[in-house]
């Protein structure tokens, strides 16, 4: 039987801040700072993108997003023009642009100067988010790292005065934590400021929620993903006035279920959505493989679109995805080979039949609308004010989407199963994750299986970002291993590591990282366990990269030979680790 929740445990402080006050803060800084224009909005005469949005898809169009954000801001001005204007030479229309701005961006300015930083665009003052939007007419929707983060107000309103009209994420909100930032009274309230700020603008505000970004990445039913489409409505929308719009698409990456779960979107959603993001766990190292998925999910999105609109841009991944954040001929050349794509297809998609889909679609739905009305009572009774925003946000990211699906899934409650129930429509990611997990221990010989077994090692296994496949793969094969598993945490810092994996008695750190701080981490992780006194094996994996300072270029280079020099392993494989136990369980039986 799952601990049902209680008040003081999701909140043991004493006050929590006034949201009245937040939201008249929001209101007041909308009258001081309203919305510029930009190139898009004058070109296309709308006083937003949801009416552009609206109008596209009431004219059969299918519209296209492509990802851009290079360190420098220079090079992502650079990327804005030259993307659109190989398209337009091709005789397409790119529709909007989503901004990946640093993780450090993430800290409110006074912050920023010395935090570890990401791969993505950094930028300076205000003038350098009007600079970006002005480089050609395409939708700016500043899509990751403001709303949801520490910086999320004052980020807001570099977006809306460089006329931005979507911005995001929300998602983020729920599962992201910026390294050495623990004040998440702090996050929340900006994020109410923010949306409070969009809703006071005169047109319409897209505050953007990417779904996979948010829960959907871990919940194992794609009705707890529609369901948090349905409570993200209710505290933006019906608390906050705000226009809520939701994006999903990386970890969809079974078309049947992708397809029904935009049927499901359409059902529901109010506002245009934003982009239906790429399927990039699709994606692994043979480009030529990459090209098949690509063609894949975008036909399934365009035909979506083109037949239930819920306004959502389709989007092209390149196909480098696997390897790291990729350069503007890339972004061109997978955006020209979408706008192709499209047009091959048109005269395919009255040919195409949705009756299968169509129950997948009314499940999920239900399933939603149940996990959402789960939600809300658990919350009531546990004393807990469902009409307030304030604490609707905090008491979901501090609950966390495991425990959410666990107490509340619509799903059957079925013991031994992951999180407890039977899903009503299964999402795979995770799944598919465990399964890798289980193909490494079958591979292993079954004399070094046994030696690692018998040594009962302890190991603390963490992250330092919010990827967490990584982590789920090395828990599953560790545990197959009879290896006792201590929670280092996820978007850990390296200090707290070190003490941990100290106090809990490991005999080896598993650290998974993605980011492009693996490198400062190991590090930082390696000093502060010289100065606790004592040192431990350290595996890592995952991304191991890093933009060197003062790259010309802003693209990441590969840092696994420096990883090794600071004495931890690198990983580019679970097996490099398991040899390594083999190793060490010898070591200590003879
Ligand atoms: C899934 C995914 C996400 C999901 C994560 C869901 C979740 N909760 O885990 C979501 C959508 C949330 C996401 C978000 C972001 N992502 Co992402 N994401 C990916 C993606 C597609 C897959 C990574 C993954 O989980 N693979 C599954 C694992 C199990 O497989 P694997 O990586 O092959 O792992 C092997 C080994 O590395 C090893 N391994 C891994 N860890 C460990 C640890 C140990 C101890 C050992 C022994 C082995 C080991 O085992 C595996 C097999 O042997 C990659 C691109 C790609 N195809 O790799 C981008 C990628 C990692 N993401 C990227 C980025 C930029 C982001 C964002 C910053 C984007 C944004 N602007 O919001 C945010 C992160 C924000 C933050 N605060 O950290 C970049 C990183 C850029 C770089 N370093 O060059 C990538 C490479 C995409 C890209 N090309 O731009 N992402």
């Amino acid at each position: 039987m799952i601990a049902k929740l209680g008040r003081k445990v999701i909140f043991p402080e004493v006050k929590l801040p006034d949201v009245a006050e937040l939201v008249a803060l929001g209101r007041a800084k909308a009258k001081e700072i309203p919305l510029g224009r930009s190139p898009f909005l004058e070109t296309h005469g709308v006083a937003c993108e949801a009416d552009y949005k609206r109008r596209r898809s009431a004219d059969g169009k299918v519209m296209i997003h492509a990802q851009i954000g290079f360190r420098e801001p220079a090079k992502s001005q650079r990327a804005w023009h030259e993307v659109w204007d190989a398209m337009e030479k091709g005789g397409y229309r790119l529709d909007r642009y989503g901004i990946c701005l640093d993780w450090s961006m993430g800290y409110p300015t006074s912050h920023r100067k010395n935090m570890p930083q990401g791969t993505g665009l950094v930028m300076g003052g205000i003038e350098d988010w009007i600079a970006l939007t002005h480089g050609a007419p395409v939708a700016p929707h500043y899509g990751d790292f403001v709303i949801g983060t520490p910086a999320g107000f004052e980020n807001t309103v570099c977006a809306v005065a460089s006329g931005a009209t979507s911005i995001g994420n929300l998602g983020q909100y729920f599962t992201f934590r910026q390294p050495h930032w623990d004040d998440d009274v702090f996050t929340t309230a900006e994020a109410i400021k923010a949306i409070a700020y969009t809703a006071a603008q005169p047109a319409e505000i897209l505050v953007h929620s990417n779904l996979d970004d948010g829960f959907a990445a871990l919940f194992t039913d794609l009705a707890c993903s529609l369901g948090a489409i349905l409570i993200e409505q209710h505290i933006v929308d019906n608390l906050l006035g705000g226009h809520v719009s939701h994006c999903f698409g990386n970890t969809f990456s079974r078309p049947y279920t992708r397809l029904a779960f935009q049927r499901a979107a359409h059902k529901v959603m109010t506002a245009p959505g934003t982009m239906v993001y790429g399927a990039t766990t699709m994606y692994g190292p043979n480009i030529a493989e990459n090209y098949a998925a690509l063609a894949n999910y975008l036909r399934l999105d365009a035909y979506g679109q083109k037949t239930r609109p819920t306004g959502h841009a389709i989007n092209a991944v390149p196909v480098t995805e696997a390897y790291r954040i990729p350069d503007i001929d890339e972004v061109i050349d997978v955006n020209l080979f979408a706008a192709k794509l499209v047009s091959l297809e048109e005269p395919l998609w009255s040919l195409y039949d949705d009756s299968e889909i169509e129950p997948v679609a009314e499940k999920i739905v239900e399933g939603g609308r149940q996990f959402k009305a789960n939600v809300l009572a658990g919350f009531e009774e546990a004393g807990i004010d469902t009409g307030n925003p304030f604490e609707m946000f905090l008491a979901i990211r501090r609950v966390g989407s495991k425990r959410l699906e666990e107490l509340y899934g619509p799903g059957r409650e079925t013991p031994g199963r992951l999180r407890g129930r039977t899903p009503i429509v299964r999402s795979t990611s995770i799944e598919q994750v465990e399964e890798s997990g289980e193909g490494f221990l079958a591979r292993m010989a079954p004399a070094a299986r046994e030696r690692v077994r018998k040594a009962k090692l302890k190991a603390c296994v963490a992250t330092t970002d919010v990827h967490e496949y990584g982590k789920i793969l090395v828990e599953t094969v560790l545990k197959g291993l009879d290896v006792e598993i201590l929670d280092g945490g996820t978007s850990t810092d390296p200090n707290d590591l070190a003490r941990v994996a100290r106090a809990v008695g490991a005999d080896l750190i598993a650290l998974s990282s993605y980011n492009g701080v693996a490198l400062g981490f190991v590090t930082e992780l390696k000093a502060e366990m010289k100065k606790l006194g004592y040192d431990l094996p350290v595996f890592v994996g995952g991304k191991l990269n890093r933009v060197p300072d003062g790259s010309n270029t802003s693209l990441p280079v590969d840092v696994s030979k420096e990883i090794e020099a600071t004495g931890a392993t690198v990983c580019p494989d679970v097996s490099v680790m398991l040899d390594r136990l083999a190793q060490m369980s010898r070591d200590s039986a003879a």
